[in-house]
């Protein structure tokens, strides 16, 4: 790959630049690795996309609602990148495919782009693969960034440290499904989504949605957060219901944090965040190979045998390592 041809593709919003790009920066070849570094270095900082974190159970209305809200935004003349962080090792294909079919028409938007989630075993690889991902769409020009994640706990976290605005979609339910979710999720939120609000489903997305406007009063203020952060609002997904006022309300949100100051201060520490995630990666993967491998059996041995103590040879190791 011509490293200098593609920054320049990239840059004029060539999608098919930044799909070969997203590529070389999931590649786990090393020479690949290299070669992504050396794009990441050449990007530079100029663009800067609203990117958005999408979180909420299978069945929430994820794909729907992205479609949706993503053509509302292209129709608007934006640029939408869509990119998907999915903890599971095994997304199969149907799932792919069922994704695709429910954002067809944004897939086909020439504004649009659409990337499913690096097949990689761990949540922490799929991340840091997806933050590169971002870099890339951003140096793209598109406007927007849409990160979708299968609500399961653990990849809101993830997410949350790869978004300026986090948004939980939910759908209507009973009121004891509202317990069932975490607190810690709900204080990551800056906007709560109640989907499905139509037809026969809208009354119980109305009770729904003020169950969650009152919990989330409850939840300590959030010392950088505007008034009205965080809400909750009804959606739909299928007719397009309140899409435009989520947008609104995310813009706001945007602004004030622009303006206080609260944007630039989470990005700078979202960049600290995954430069310590990436040495701790770089370290981890270091005891894989040489020269800590074969250090590692050997005052292993040292160890079984009795000659010395694990935490004695261990420091020794760290000694030995750090030379
Ligand atoms: N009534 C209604 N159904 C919806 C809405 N959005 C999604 N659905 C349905 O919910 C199901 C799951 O949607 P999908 O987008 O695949 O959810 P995901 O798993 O979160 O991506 C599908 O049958 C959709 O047609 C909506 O706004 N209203
Ligand atoms: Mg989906």
């Amino acid at each position: 790959m011509q490293t200098d041809s593609t920054v320049l593709a990239l840059q004029s919003g060539d999608r098919r630049a930044l799909a070969r790009a997203i590529t070389l920066v999931e590649s786990a070849r090393a020479d690949h690795r290299v070669q992504a570094l050396d794009l990441l270095g050449r990007l530079g900082h100029l663009r800067q996309a609203l990117r958005i974190g999408l979180s909420g159970t299978p069945g929430v209305g994820k794909s729907t609602f992205i479609e949706a809200f993503g053509l509302m935004l292209t129709g608007q003349g934006l640029r939408v990148a869509v990119l998907a962080v999915d903890p599971s090792s095994a997304r199969s294909g149907a799932s792919i495919l069922g994704d695709k079919t429910r954002m067809e028409r944004l897939s086909r938007d020439p504004r649009a782009f659409i990337r499913p989630s690096p097949s990689r075993s761990e949540l922490g690889g799929v991340a840091r693969r997806t933050r590169e991902a971002v870099a890339l769409c951003e140096a793209a020009g598109f406007d927007v960034v849409l990160i979708e994640t299968v609500g399961v706990g653990q990849s809101e976290t993830v997410v949350a440290a790869l978004c300026d605005v986090f948004v939980l979609l939910m759908a209507p339910a009973g009121g004891d499904e509202l317990q069932g979710v975490k607190r810690g999720i709900m204080e990551m939120a800056d906007l709560i989504l109640v989907n499905k609000a139509d037809g026969d489903l809208k009354p119980a997305a109305m009770r729904t949605c003020s169950d969650y406007a009152g919990a989330l009063h409850l939840l300590r203020r959030r010392p950088q957060a505007p008034p009205g952060v965080p809400q909750a609002m009804t959606v739909s997904a299928h007719n397009g219901d309140g899409l435009a006022g989520a947008w609104a309300h995310i813009g706001t949100l945007a602004q004030a944090r622009r303006d206080s100051g609260h944007w630039a201060t989470t990005r700078a520490g979202q960049a600290r965040h995954w430069f310590a995630e990436e040495v701790r990666q770089g370290l981890l993967s270091a005891l894989s190979r040489e020269p800590a491998r074969g250090l590692m059996a050997d005052l292993g041995d040292k160890v079984a045998r009795g000659d010395a103590t694990p935490e004695a040879a261990a420091a020794e190791f760290l000694r030995l390592l750090g030379r």
